[in-house]
């Protein structure tokens, strides 16, 4: 047995259905809009694509996730909440969410917390890591379904898990990259991977 296996986890992606949550929403507040379906997505930023299916409909993705009630009200990915529990009663093991909030504030932060304690109990907002820059986290492995993590850090200590979502899945990764395709996917096994 060696030292303790610390996993970062982030959340909108892989634990909450930010792109489900977002459609909804979108197609509520604008319907005589035109839509990406989810299946049509490409690339990590929701505004991009939104921006190039025409020019004013990037303001208007980006107002949908300022709105007060957005993040709390995403849905859980399926099996996302059961594996954060079952993992963080793992002997020799240390979870963390690693989430990065928008920089409009006045509602993401405070509701990502209020998400962790209404899925996940209050004592597991001690496991809350916000940070904009994921690189100067410390941990074993990342697991987070943004294509390219990068901040000041050239060398994270993590390896990074690219968890599969409708943005990424048509990616062709390095094949140094593992994936994990879905909560049901043997999440345990890449644990167990990075154990000595
Ligand atoms: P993370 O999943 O921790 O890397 O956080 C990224 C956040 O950015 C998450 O809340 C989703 C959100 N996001 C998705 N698309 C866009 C976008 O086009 N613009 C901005 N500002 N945020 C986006």
């Amino acid at each position: 047995s060696g030292k303790r296996l610390r996993v970062l986890v982030d959340m909108d992606g892989v634990l909450a259905d930010f792109e489900g949550g977002f459609l909804k929403k979108y197609r509520a507040r604008y319907p005589d809009d035109p839509h990406i379906p989810l299946e049509d997505r490409r690339g990590f930023w929701v505004s991009t694509q939104y921006g190039q299916l025409r020019s004013d409909l990037c303001e208007k993705a980006i107002s949908i996730w300022q709105s007060k009630d957005f993040f709390i009200e995403l849905e859980p990915l399926p099996g996302g909440v059961e594996a954060l529990k079952e993992m963080a009663k793992m002997d020799e093991t240390d979870v963390f969410l690693c989430t990065s909030p928008i920089k409009h504030y006045e509602h993401c932060p405070y509701e990502k917390y209020a998400w962790v304690e209404k899925h996940l109990g209050h004592d597991f907002l001690e496991q809350v890591i916000l940070t904009r820059d994921k690189t100067v986290i410390t941990g074993d492995l990342l697991i987070d379904d943004k294509p390219d993590i990068l901040g000041v850090e050239p060398e994270p200590s993590w390896e990074h898990i690219l968890f599969t979502a409708c943005h990424n899945k048509h990616l062709a990764v390095s094949p140094a990259q593992r994936r994990l395709l879905s909560w049901a996917d043997d999440w345990r096994a890449v644990l167990d991977s990075k154990r000595q």
